[in-house]
């Protein structure tokens, strides 16, 4: 072969070479792929539900918060901050059970759902996860349930034996492991109010203490758990209540399990044709407060801050994933808490100057704000502005029909809620108002409602959880001297003074539109 000839056979050996590169691109290109099918109308959605965790311990809205939270800080930059919104109850199961329902609970229940309790939901209830499904989601339930199961339907009932298990300071009476056949599904759990799937520990503190797929537990209880040893939490009490339990249950793996199993539900949805709504449930920052060691000493607002800090890396974690299989742009992402801050957050503004309840009065179970007003922000790239504030009045209720409304998802004829439609707000962050009234409630015997910027309450106290001496003494709070209470919360967040005696008038207005919201659903239809 000559010189020349050489040259030829390179240069079209080269040509091929090239050829078979693009070819191989193209290829490639063809068969990468496809995002989630989530379109426009149907986008992905993922709810963060935090537990316990106060407004102020979101450091975006609480300059002097001393808990870093850069992952959540950054979604709230890149989305919508409302910083009027609320959980329709101080507690944990009624807040849980108004969000999913899209109805007020106290027109169904007050309390929570205790130790092997059975579920709230009623038969044929209209779901979010059950309009979300009929419209073609795939709808998946992570974490924390603490909305009960039919726990009877798989307890064996010629098991007579209970056991005595202490319970704080009581003793009381338990059904040991060995009087529930495990093997069996067990009824009327997330599966039965339009979940595709389950996966988490149904409530840190409360048996059974293993982990549950679906309706199944993966592993047998075969003991009694009981009170374990003093120094197990690392601030506050450990809560837990006694009852089956697997043997060496780590209470330490449960946050890092949910969340890596929420990372691998959303990786596992790269290839799906549905679109997903993930309800993610965290069992934190609820007692036990229980950081992991990598995250602690990363606050300066001791074990709690760092177990905050913590369930801020969860929420980091997951997006991260999102963002791995390029399904950010299409996903309405919502963060928000089931109540405000534990008692806890009495000591820890002596202890380390944070106000997990900053600037409100009270904490979890209260009427006053600190027990249902909430951090709330929601992410939606290029159809939600991002940074931006809202201070509409909201409630978690209206997730499920602003959610129905932008997924084009019907609500079923005759369905009864409480439930308003925020696309609008979300879309547009109009002023206009869309909701007039919210009633805040946890416990039967106290009432609050709020309209425009006027709060009253239908009783001299607010409070629920005790406060610690010392904390009365220093605060500015004085006892009510009226029967009933009337805030104006434009100009006093923090409920220090009582107006009812001057504004009677305003009392009256309130009062009576209390009993009319008590009296009736907003929609008929
Ligand atoms: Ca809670």
């Amino acid at each position: 072969m000559t010189g020349k000839n050489k040259a030829n056979t390179m240069k079209i050996g080269a040509y091929f070479y090239i050829l078979m590169l693009v070819c191989l691109t193209a290829c490639q290109q063809q068969t990468k792929p496809t995002k989630p099918t989530a379109t426009v109308d149907k986008p992905n959605i993922i709810i963060f539900y935090a537990d316990d965790m106060g407004y102020g311990d979101l450091a975006i809205q609480n300059p002097q918060s001393k808990i870093p939270t850069p992952n959540l800080d950054q979604l709230a930059k890149e989305g919508l901050l409302m910083t009027e919104a609320h959980s329709s109850s101080g507690i944990c199961t009624p807040s849980r059970y108004a969000l999913l329902s899209g109805r007020y609970h106290w027109r169904d229940f007050n309390d929570i759902v205790h130790s092997m309790g059975e579920s709230v939901f009623k038969e044929n209830q209209v779901t979010l996860p059950k309009i979300l499904n009929n419209n073609g989601y795939k709808t998946a339930a992570i974490g924390k349930w603490h909305l009960g199961w039919n726990w009877e339907a798989i307890r064996k009932k010629d098991f007579t034996q209970k056991e005595k298990a202490k319970h704080g300071k009581k003793e009381i009476e338990i059904w040991p492991a060995q009087a529930y056949d495990w093997e069996k599904s067990i009824p009327k759990g997330p599966l039965s109010i339009g979940f595709d799937s389950y996966f988490g520990d149904g409530t840190i503190n409360f048996p059974p203490y293993t982990w549950i797929e679906n309706d199944k537990v993966k592993e047998v209880p075969t003991i009694t758990l009981q009170h374990p040893k003093k120094d197990f939490a690392l601030e506050g009490n450990w809560e837990l209540r006694p009852g089956p339990a697997v043997k060496d249950w780590d209470f330490y793996k449960i946050l890092p399990t949910v969340t890596s199993s929420a990372v691998t539900f959303i990786k596992n949805q790269d290839k799906a044709e549905q679109p997903f709504f993930l309800y993610m449930a965290f069992p934190s920052p609820h007692a036990p407060i229980i950081p992991n060691e990598e995250f602690r000493g990363k606050s300066n607002a001791g074990p709690y801050g760092d177990y905050m800090y913590q369930t801020d890396d969860a929420v980091g974690q997951i997006l991260d994933a999102l963002k791995a299989i390029d399904a950010d742009e299409n996903t309405i992402v919502i963060f928000t808490s089931d109540n405000g801050s534990e008692h806890y957050a009495y000591n820890r503004i002596k202890n380390y100057d944070h106000n997990s309840s900053n600037p409100f009065r009270g904490v979890k179970r209260d009427i006053y704000e600190g027990g249902h007003h909430v951090p709330f922000i929601v992410k939606w790239p290029n159809k939600i502005k991002p940074g931006t504030k809202s201070t509409q009045l909201f409630s978690q209720i209206d997730i499920l029909n602003t959610l129905a409304s932008i997924t084009n998802s019907d609500l079923p004829k005759g369905f009864q809620h409480d439930s308003f439609n925020f696309s609008d707000v979300w879309l547009t962050n109009t002023n206009e108002p869309v909701r007039e009234t919210i009633v805040h409630n946890t416990w039967a015997s106290k009432y609050a409602i709020r309209k425009g910027d006027w709060l009253y309450i239908n009783n001299k106290d607010g409070y629920h959880t005790r406060i610690p001496k010392w904390f009365v003494e220093g605060q500015r709070f004085e006892t009510a001297k009226d029967t009933v209470q009337l805030f104006n919360l434009k100009d006093d967040i923090g409920q220090n003074t009582n107006l009812a005696s001057q504004f009677p008038e305003k009392v009256n207005e309130l009062a009576a539109a209390l009993i009319n919201e008590q009296k009736t659903e907003t929609f008929k239809n």
